[in-house]
């Protein structure tokens, strides 16, 4: 088996502690590569001043080994706090509004990528096999080809790719779709996200398309197609399961005292619909005062990317908000909103999953969405929770049997949820089978091996000459 050189903006680095890093990319990554073996090459989230940067820091954990690269102020505010996640970022969520586009951005943007190219160079032996992650390395590809580089390289975007009038605001949009045609193998999420990544290529007239999956540019071929992303099923049942008896998760038992646990765990970032969700819980309890003091929403938002101005920004909304709500509907021996602002550990969340009768996962927009798959798969056969799930979040593309809605229809969502409360467990056990089935064919590891075989054997359609 040809070695494989993972490629991501960050790494996360092995937990000392267990203090998984919150992100689905680091999740779903870090299990696969641990099963496989590999290199894995990215940011250290280091900022230097000095130019230029120092040599890569190396370790190896288990069988997998780590090249983390230092950035200087300038490439992390242009590059990573710029571009990706003030253009990009939004753009591919749907928020044109958010988009902060500069050139001196996008420069560095390039510029980066040109770096994480020179720093990659050194390290790829012949027979490696290059896969590249995520909305900030979209050139890195074209980079590599330019310097002569043969080898096979994938690319998987976690996040969506909006429709094409959504997609061509963007003022570098040819560059970055063409550079994408550098790859040998492109991975959506959805279905849908690959029909928008195409129907960008055909509005542009950029290269081909040749098949449902088969596309040429520039006299080379690739494959664009829909991997959806999965989690370690099995693994984090286990989990689950065995959280009930610690303490923490006793001690959450104890202070809910018989009330209904309702979850939502999201980074706290203006895709993952956390404000509309609160408000939809707000209209839930005012229509339905027979439930106050009977449920609790426990709101877990770990702090992220608190650099950008939009995340700070949204801090501050999330917790007037919540104690707003708490404010006006609390009484002195109940809050209806429990709001942590942290990280928790990966088996406590997994317990806490569990508890919960009801999880809210209304993301605005994404990629796929794990914490739904999580969720999932936390359950109590006997006594599963419901997932109230956004449609538009990439996993109610498989999870059909989720309580489907929209999130922006703050009273639609108060509705289902009241619904999913009283649902009864017949109906709880048929749908959560259903999703169960799902999640646990649809895994980390089918996601990662369905990739890297296609990153591995794709052919060239017939009379279609690849050149190498
Ligand atoms: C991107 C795409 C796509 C959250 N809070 C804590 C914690 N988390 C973990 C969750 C989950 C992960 O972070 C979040 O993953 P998501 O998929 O929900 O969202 P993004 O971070 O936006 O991920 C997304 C994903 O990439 C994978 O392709 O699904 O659409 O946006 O695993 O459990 N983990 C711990 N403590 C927390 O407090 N330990």
């Amino acid at each position: 088996m040809s070695r494989l050189i993972v490629v991501s903006n960050r790494v996360p680095l092995p937990a000392k502690n267990g203090a998984a890093s919150a992100g689905g990319l680091a999740v779903a990554l870090q299990s696969a590569l641990a099963a496989r073996g590999g290199l894995w090459l990215g940011w250290s989230g280091k900022i230097c001043s000095d130019e230029p940067v120092g040599p890569l820091t190396t370790l190896k954990d288990g069988n997998i080994e780590y090249a983390l690269t230092d950035l200087t102020d300038l490439d992390v505010e242009e590059y990573y706090q710029g571009f990706a996640n003030r253009v990009l970022w939004p753009i591919c969520h749907y928020r044109l509004d958010l988009a902060e586009y500069g050139r001196r951005e996008m420069t560095g943007y390039f510029r980066v990528n040109q770096f994480f190219a020179s720093r990659l160079l050194p390290l790829i032996q012949k027979d490696d096999v290059i896969w590249i992650h995520d909305y900030h390395l979209i050139p890195l590809a074209e980079e590599l080809r330019r310097q002569g580089v043969k080898n096979r390289i994938g690319f998987f975007l976690h996040i969506p790719w909006p429709a094409p009038d959504v997609f061509l605001a963007m003022p570098v949009h040819d560059e970055l779709l063409k550079s994408l045609t550098a790859y040998d193998v492109i991975g959506f999420q959805t279905r849908q996200d690959r029909e928008n990544f195409a129907a960008c290529l055909a509005r542009q007239n950029i290269g081909e398309r040749l098949g449902e999956e088969e596309f040429s540019a520039a006299g080379r071929t690739f494959i664009a197609r829909p991997y959806p992303i999965g989690i370690e099923t099995d693994e984090f049942a286990k989990l689950a399961r065995q959280a009930g008896n610690t303490t923490l998760h006793k001690r959450m038992r104890q202070s809910l005292d018989g009330k209904d646990l309702i979850i939502g765990v999201d980074r706290l970032d203006y895709s993952k619909g956390i404000t509309q969700r609160i408000d939809a819980f707000e209209t839930f309890l005012t229509r339905h005062p027979d439930y106050q003091r009977k449920v609790t929403l426990l709101q877990i938002t770990p702090k992220s990317r608190s650099e950008v101005p939009e995340y700070e920004a949204m801090q501050k909304t999330v917790a007037e908000q919540a104690g707003r709500v708490n404010g006006a509907l609390g009484t002195v021996d109940w809050v209806p909103i429990r709001y942590v602002n942290r990280s928790l550990r990966r088996a406590a969340l997994a317990g806490l999953y569990r508890m919960a009768k009801v999880a809210l996962v209304t993301p605005l927009r994404d990629g796929m969405n794990l914490v739904a798959k999580e969720f999932v798969a936390a359950q109590d056969e006997d006594d599963p929770g419901v997932l109230l799930l956004s449609r538009f979040a990439g996993a109610a593309h498989e999870l059909k049997e989720a309580m489907l809605v929209n999130p922006y229809d703050v009273e639609g969502t108060a509705d289902v949820i009241a619904r999913s409360l009283a649902m009864p467990r017949e109906e709880r056990q048929a749908r959560w089978e259903g999703m169960m089935a799902t999640v646990r064919e649809n895994n980390v590891f089918t996601w990662c091996d369905t990739f890297l075989g296609d990153l591995a054997g794709n052919e060239a359609p017939e009379g279609v000459e690849q050149p190498r």
